[in-house]
């Protein structure tokens, strides 16, 4: 009888133990993984869009392809690295979430992190109507229309995912939202480069993933108080 209250209550807590198991505390004698994402070969110059709507706003200036921007020392831009099995580590603070701006008719920024079941903001500054479409599937997928007079909406992803986003008033509006599952994850500057700190000291999997160079992955160690490299070079699909 015993063994069998047991055993149900163990595949009970089975079921209710999240998807990503991550524990957030102290970090003691923590370290820095940083390095670059390069673009090897020359990078495609980058294509004007066509602005077929709400041209006042949206055309007040010229737009281009973000879907790769590489900046002039080859560095890749909006690349997601991030560690993959990490378990323990610094606090995700889900309490504050980040903000998605839509500026201008194009999303702000294109890539944006966000921890797990924190509120994302999203803004419409343009005075215009915007619909953000999320084209996401271990979440529920979100297709809330913005018309001008809502500046402000929430939104929450409980999932760890990377998925994108569109606007169905604007074709070429197209963003990424990347749902972190811990804090271990960062986006690369326009000169490719990142840092990631406070990592407890271990042997990691490091991971790249960019929307149009797909993903590479590269071991890491991080020693206690010390600071890791690691660089990564992605050619076009
Ligand atoms: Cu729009």
């Amino acid at each position: 009888m015993r063994t069998t209250i047991a055993s149900i209550a163990a595949f009970s807590l089975c079921l209710t133990v999240p998807a990503f198991a991550y524990e957030g505390g102290a970090v003691a004698d923590g370290g820095t993984v940083s390095g670059t994402v390069k673009f090897s070969g020359t990078a495609p110059a980058p294509k004007k869009l066509d602005i077929t709507k709400d041209k006042e706003v949206c055309g007040a200036k010229e737009h281009f392809d973000e879907s790769l921007v590489v900046g002039p020392n080859g560095g890749v831009k909006n690349a997601v690295v991030a560690i993959t099995n990490i378990t323990k580590g610094k606090a995700l603070d889900v309490s504050k979430g980040p903000t998605l701006d839509q500026k201008g008719c194009q999303y702000q920024p294109r890539v944006l992190l966000t921890p797990a079941n924190a509120p994302v903001k999203i803004l419409n500054d343009d005075g215009i109507l915007h619909n953000i479409h999320t084209f996401s599937k271990k979440n529920p997928p979100v297709n809330r229309a913005q018309p001008k007079f809502k500046k402000e909406l929430e939104e929450k992803f409980a999932q760890p995912e990377t998925f994108e986003v569109r606007c169905d008033a604007h074709a070429w509006m197209g963003g990424w939202i990347v749902v972190q599952e811990h804090p271990y994850y960062v986006v690369t500057d326009e000169t490719g480069a990142f840092s990631l700190a406070d990592v407890p000291p271990g042997d990691y999997e490091l991971k790249v993933w960019h929307e149009k160079l797909g993903e590479q992955t590269q071991k890491v160690t991080v020693p206690a108080k010390g600071a890791a490299k690691a660089d990564f070079t992605m050619a076009a699909k």
